[in-house]
Protein backbone atom coordinates (compact mmCIF):
# COMPACT_ATOMS: atom_id res chain seq x y z
CA UNK A 1 0.00 0.00 0.00
CA UNK A 2 1.39 3.53 -0.93
CA UNK A 3 1.65 6.08 1.66
CA UNK A 4 -1.03 8.48 1.01
CA UNK A 5 -3.46 4.60 0.42
CA UNK A 6 -1.99 3.98 3.79
CA UNK A 7 -2.95 7.66 5.93
CA UNK A 8 -6.12 7.80 4.67
CA UNK A 9 -6.89 4.08 5.76
CA UNK A 10 -5.77 4.79 9.13
CA UNK A 11 -7.91 8.02 8.97
CA UNK A 12 -10.58 5.54 7.97
CA UNK A 13 -9.92 2.97 10.73
CA UNK A 14 -10.35 5.81 13.40
CA UNK A 15 -13.50 7.42 12.21
CA UNK A 16 -14.85 3.68 11.99
CA UNK A 17 -13.09 2.60 15.24
CA UNK A 18 -11.70 -0.10 13.74
CA UNK A 19 -9.06 -1.43 16.42
CA UNK A 20 -7.67 -4.54 14.37
CA UNK A 21 -7.28 -2.10 10.99
CA UNK A 22 -5.82 1.08 13.22
CA UNK A 23 -2.99 -1.54 14.86
CA UNK A 24 -2.45 -3.44 11.59
CA UNK A 25 -1.96 0.41 9.74
CA UNK A 26 0.86 1.27 12.52
CA UNK A 27 2.44 -2.00 12.07
CA UNK A 28 2.83 -1.43 8.27
CA UNK A 29 3.61 1.88 8.77
CA UNK A 30 6.91 0.56 10.71
CA UNK A 31 7.28 -2.32 8.46
CA UNK A 32 7.95 0.48 5.97
CA UNK A 33 10.12 2.37 7.30
CA UNK A 34 8.02 5.60 7.48
CA UNK A 35 8.37 8.54 9.45
CA UNK A 36 6.26 8.11 12.33
CA UNK A 37 5.61 11.69 13.52
CA UNK A 38 4.23 11.98 10.15
CA UNK A 39 2.24 9.06 10.45
CA UNK A 40 0.70 10.04 13.06
CA UNK A 41 0.19 13.43 11.89
CA UNK A 42 -1.45 12.41 8.67
CA UNK A 43 -2.94 9.57 9.11
CA UNK A 44 -4.26 9.24 12.71
CA UNK A 45 -4.99 12.96 13.84
CA UNK A 46 -6.93 13.98 10.98
CA UNK A 47 -9.13 10.27 11.93
CA UNK A 48 -9.59 11.71 15.80
CA UNK A 49 -10.67 15.37 14.72
CA UNK A 50 -12.75 14.25 11.84
CA UNK A 51 -14.70 11.84 14.69
CA UNK A 52 -14.44 14.88 16.76
CA UNK A 53 -16.40 16.79 13.89
CA UNK A 54 -18.91 14.52 13.91
CA UNK A 55 -19.60 14.86 17.13
CA UNK A 56 -20.08 18.28 16.74
CA UNK A 57 -22.45 17.79 14.32
CA UNK A 58 -24.48 15.49 16.44
CA UNK A 59 -23.86 12.54 13.58
CA UNK A 60 -21.13 10.78 16.29
CA UNK A 61 -22.43 10.03 20.43
CA UNK A 62 -20.27 9.25 22.74
CA UNK A 63 -19.55 5.49 22.14
CA UNK A 64 -18.14 6.48 18.83
CA UNK A 65 -15.67 8.66 20.41
CA UNK A 66 -14.56 6.28 23.32
CA UNK A 67 -14.34 3.62 20.52
CA UNK A 68 -12.17 5.84 18.43
CA UNK A 69 -10.08 7.23 21.26
CA UNK A 70 -9.47 3.42 22.24
CA UNK A 71 -8.06 2.70 18.13
CA UNK A 72 -5.71 6.07 18.92
CA UNK A 73 -4.28 3.97 21.96
CA UNK A 74 -4.25 0.68 20.21
CA UNK A 75 -2.05 2.94 16.90
CA UNK A 76 -0.19 4.32 19.43
CA UNK A 77 1.00 1.35 21.35
CA UNK A 78 2.51 0.31 18.10
CA UNK A 79 4.14 3.32 17.46
CA UNK A 80 5.42 4.95 20.44
CA UNK A 81 8.14 1.84 21.39
CA UNK A 82 9.17 2.14 17.62
CA UNK A 83 9.75 5.66 17.78
CA UNK A 84 11.57 5.84 21.41
CA UNK A 85 13.81 2.84 19.81
CA UNK A 86 14.55 4.91 16.69
CA UNK A 87 15.53 8.02 18.69
CA UNK A 88 17.24 6.07 21.74
CA UNK A 89 19.75 8.75 23.05
CA UNK A 90 22.74 8.16 25.80
CA UNK A 91 22.15 11.05 27.97
CA UNK A 92 18.20 12.27 28.56
CA UNK A 93 17.42 15.69 27.69
CA UNK A 94 15.51 16.52 31.17
CA UNK A 95 12.59 14.93 33.33
CA UNK A 96 8.81 16.05 32.62
CA UNK A 97 6.13 15.11 34.89
CA UNK A 98 2.81 15.12 32.38
CA UNK A 99 -0.65 15.06 32.79
CA UNK A 100 -4.27 16.04 32.25
CA UNK A 101 -5.58 18.10 35.21
CA UNK A 102 -7.91 17.98 37.37
CA UNK A 103 -11.57 17.10 36.43
CA UNK A 104 -10.46 16.04 32.51
CA UNK A 105 -10.18 12.91 31.33
CA UNK A 106 -9.19 13.44 27.91
CA UNK A 107 -5.97 12.06 27.18
CA UNK A 108 -5.32 11.99 23.59
CA UNK A 109 -3.33 14.72 22.82
CA UNK A 110 -1.62 14.58 26.54
CA UNK A 111 -0.78 10.91 25.07
CA UNK A 112 0.77 11.72 21.67
CA UNK A 113 2.51 14.55 23.55
CA UNK A 114 4.20 12.36 26.06
CA UNK A 115 4.86 9.66 23.29
CA UNK A 116 6.64 12.88 21.44
CA UNK A 117 8.47 13.59 24.15
CA UNK A 118 9.53 10.54 25.13
CA UNK A 119 10.61 9.62 21.60
CA UNK A 120 12.70 12.55 21.20
CA UNK A 121 15.02 11.53 24.39
CA UNK A 122 13.01 13.09 27.43
CA UNK A 123 12.08 10.70 30.13
CA UNK A 124 8.72 11.00 30.84
CA UNK A 125 6.61 10.34 33.87
CA UNK A 126 2.87 10.08 33.05
CA UNK A 127 0.49 11.17 35.80
CA UNK A 128 -2.37 9.99 33.37
CA UNK A 129 -5.33 12.10 33.39
CA UNK A 130 -8.16 13.72 36.23
CA UNK A 131 -4.72 14.81 37.95
CA UNK A 132 -5.02 16.70 41.48
CA UNK A 133 -3.07 19.49 41.58
CA UNK A 134 -0.89 18.58 44.13
CA UNK A 135 0.29 15.24 43.09
CA UNK A 136 1.69 17.13 39.92
CA UNK A 137 4.04 19.06 42.66
CA UNK A 138 4.51 15.68 44.66
CA UNK A 139 6.01 13.76 41.18
CA UNK A 140 7.91 16.79 40.23
CA UNK A 141 9.28 17.18 43.74
CA UNK A 142 10.08 13.22 44.11
CA UNK A 143 11.63 12.89 40.58
CA UNK A 144 13.19 16.23 40.58
CA UNK A 145 11.87 16.89 37.65
CA UNK A 146 12.58 19.92 34.59
CA UNK A 147 9.74 20.22 32.88
CA UNK A 148 5.63 19.76 34.35
CA UNK A 149 3.47 19.62 31.63
CA UNK A 150 -0.19 20.30 31.56
CA UNK A 151 -3.30 19.29 29.45
CA UNK A 152 -7.12 20.28 29.43
CA UNK A 153 -9.18 20.02 26.90
CA UNK A 154 -12.42 21.62 28.75
CA UNK A 155 -12.61 24.98 29.07
CA UNK A 156 -13.80 24.89 32.43
CA UNK A 157 -10.64 22.69 33.36
CA UNK A 158 -8.39 24.76 31.76
CA UNK A 159 -8.18 26.99 34.69
CA UNK A 160 -6.82 24.50 36.60
CA UNK A 161 -3.52 25.61 34.88
CA UNK A 162 -3.62 28.72 36.43
CA UNK A 163 -4.48 27.12 39.72
CA UNK A 164 -1.64 25.15 39.24
CA UNK A 165 1.05 28.16 38.44
CA UNK A 166 -0.64 29.91 41.43
CA UNK A 167 0.06 26.98 43.71
CA UNK A 168 3.43 26.90 43.15
CA UNK A 169 4.08 30.68 43.80
CA UNK A 170 1.65 29.48 47.44
CA UNK A 171 4.68 26.93 47.89
CA UNK A 172 7.36 28.80 47.58
CA UNK A 173 8.09 26.47 44.24
CA UNK A 174 7.57 29.27 41.36
CA UNK A 175 10.40 29.16 38.77
CA UNK A 176 11.83 26.08 40.12
CA UNK A 177 9.61 24.46 37.14
CA UNK A 178 9.41 25.27 33.88
CA UNK A 179 5.28 24.72 33.24
CA UNK A 180 4.11 23.87 29.86
CA UNK A 181 0.66 24.04 29.26
CA UNK A 182 -1.84 22.99 26.02
CA UNK A 183 -4.93 21.31 25.01
CA UNK A 184 -7.46 23.00 22.29
CA UNK A 185 -8.72 25.48 24.01
CA UNK A 186 -5.02 26.67 25.82
CA UNK A 187 -3.50 29.43 23.21
CA UNK A 188 -0.34 31.21 23.72
CA UNK A 189 -2.17 34.53 25.10
CA UNK A 190 -3.67 32.23 27.44
CA UNK A 191 -0.04 30.97 28.95
CA UNK A 192 1.44 34.46 28.89
CA UNK A 193 -1.36 35.81 31.23
CA UNK A 194 -1.19 32.67 33.27
CA UNK A 195 2.59 32.78 33.87
CA UNK A 196 3.57 29.15 32.12
CA UNK A 197 6.49 29.24 30.59
CA UNK A 198 5.89 27.77 27.62
CA UNK A 199 2.75 26.09 25.15
CA UNK A 200 2.16 24.36 22.41
CA UNK A 201 -0.54 23.58 19.78
CA UNK A 202 0.51 20.32 19.02
CA UNK A 203 2.56 17.13 19.99
CA UNK A 204 5.66 17.81 17.31
CA UNK A 205 6.00 21.70 18.74
CA UNK A 206 5.68 20.48 22.10
CA UNK A 207 9.24 18.72 21.62
CA UNK A 208 10.36 21.95 20.30
CA UNK A 209 9.17 23.90 23.25
CA UNK A 210 10.13 21.79 25.51
CA UNK A 211 14.11 21.28 24.00
CA UNK A 212 14.01 25.28 24.05
CA UNK A 213 12.93 25.71 27.76
CA UNK A 214 15.64 23.26 28.52
CA UNK A 215 18.08 24.61 26.23
CA UNK A 216 18.75 22.36 23.53
C1 LIG B 1 -12.34 12.33 22.05
C2 LIG B 1 -13.13 13.31 22.89
C3 LIG B 1 -13.68 12.83 24.08
C4 LIG B 1 -13.42 11.40 24.60
C5 LIG B 1 -12.04 11.40 25.28
C6 LIG B 1 -11.34 10.07 25.15
C7 LIG B 1 -9.92 10.17 25.60
N1 LIG B 1 -9.41 9.03 26.02
O1 LIG B 1 -9.28 11.22 25.57
C8 LIG B 1 -14.60 11.25 25.61
C9 LIG B 1 -15.75 10.63 24.90
C10 LIG B 1 -14.31 10.42 26.85
C11 LIG B 1 -14.94 12.71 25.92
C12 LIG B 1 -15.61 13.10 27.05
C13 LIG B 1 -16.04 14.39 27.25
N2 LIG B 1 -15.94 15.44 26.44
CO1 LIG B 1 -14.80 15.41 24.90
N3 LIG B 1 -14.03 15.49 23.24
C14 LIG B 1 -13.32 14.66 22.48
C15 LIG B 1 -12.93 15.30 21.13
C16 LIG B 1 -13.91 14.79 20.07
C17 LIG B 1 -11.54 15.05 20.63
C18 LIG B 1 -10.41 15.42 21.59
C19 LIG B 1 -9.14 14.85 21.05
O2 LIG B 1 -8.70 13.78 21.48
N4 LIG B 1 -8.56 15.51 20.03
C20 LIG B 1 -7.40 15.02 19.29
C21 LIG B 1 -6.10 15.39 20.00
C22 LIG B 1 -4.92 14.87 19.19
O3 LIG B 1 -6.04 16.79 20.07
P1 LIG B 1 -5.85 17.60 21.44
O4 LIG B 1 -6.42 16.84 22.54
O5 LIG B 1 -6.27 18.99 21.21
O6 LIG B 1 -4.26 17.55 21.67
C23 LIG B 1 -3.32 18.21 20.84
C24 LIG B 1 -3.04 19.67 21.27
O7 LIG B 1 -4.12 20.28 21.95
C25 LIG B 1 -1.78 19.59 22.07
N5 LIG B 1 -1.84 19.28 23.50
C26 LIG B 1 -2.72 18.55 24.20
N6 LIG B 1 -2.36 18.47 25.49
C27 LIG B 1 -1.21 19.15 25.62
C28 LIG B 1 -0.40 19.39 26.72
C29 LIG B 1 0.74 20.15 26.59
C30 LIG B 1 1.60 20.41 27.76
C31 LIG B 1 1.08 20.69 25.30
C32 LIG B 1 2.28 21.53 25.17
C33 LIG B 1 0.28 20.45 24.20
C34 LIG B 1 -0.86 19.68 24.36
O8 LIG B 1 -1.06 18.55 21.42
C35 LIG B 1 -1.99 17.51 21.11
C36 LIG B 1 -1.45 16.68 19.99
O9 LIG B 1 -1.26 17.40 18.80
C37 LIG B 1 -13.12 16.83 21.44
C38 LIG B 1 -13.45 17.71 20.24
C39 LIG B 1 -12.28 18.48 19.72
N7 LIG B 1 -12.42 18.95 18.54
O10 LIG B 1 -11.30 18.71 20.42
C40 LIG B 1 -14.22 16.80 22.50
C41 LIG B 1 -14.37 17.93 23.56
C42 LIG B 1 -12.97 18.36 24.02
N8 LIG B 1 -15.12 17.29 24.62
C43 LIG B 1 -15.98 18.08 25.12
C44 LIG B 1 -16.86 17.72 26.19
C45 LIG B 1 -17.88 18.76 26.59
C46 LIG B 1 -16.76 16.46 26.82
C47 LIG B 1 -17.61 15.95 28.00
C48 LIG B 1 -17.87 16.98 29.12
C49 LIG B 1 -18.90 15.39 27.39
C50 LIG B 1 -19.95 14.92 28.37
N9 LIG B 1 -21.06 15.59 28.31
O11 LIG B 1 -19.71 14.00 29.12
C51 LIG B 1 -16.76 14.77 28.50
C52 LIG B 1 -15.67 15.24 29.51
C53 LIG B 1 -15.54 14.45 30.71
C54 LIG B 1 -14.38 14.98 31.52
N10 LIG B 1 -14.63 15.24 32.78
O12 LIG B 1 -13.28 15.16 31.04
C55 LIG B 1 -15.98 19.45 24.47
C56 LIG B 1 -15.33 20.54 25.34
C57 LIG B 1 -16.09 21.84 25.28
C58 LIG B 1 -15.39 22.90 26.04
N11 LIG B 1 -15.11 23.96 25.34
O13 LIG B 1 -15.11 22.81 27.19
C59 LIG B 1 -15.24 19.17 23.11
C60 LIG B 1 -14.46 20.37 22.54
C61 LIG B 1 -16.35 18.75 22.11
C62 LIG B 1 -17.32 19.86 21.75
N12 LIG B 1 -17.14 20.49 20.61
O14 LIG B 1 -18.22 20.14 22.49
N13 LIG B 1 -14.49 13.52 24.97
Amino acid sequence: MNKEDLYRSMRKAIVEGDKPAARQMALEAVRQGLDLNEVIDKGYVPGIQEVGDLWGKGEYFLPELITSAECMKAAMDVLQPEMTKANVKSRSLGKVVIGTVEGDIHDIGKNLVASMLQANGFEVIDLGTDVKLERFIEKAEAVGADLICLSALLTTTMANQKKFIDLLGTRGLGGKYKVLVGGAPATRKWAESIGAQGYAENAALAVREAKALVGR
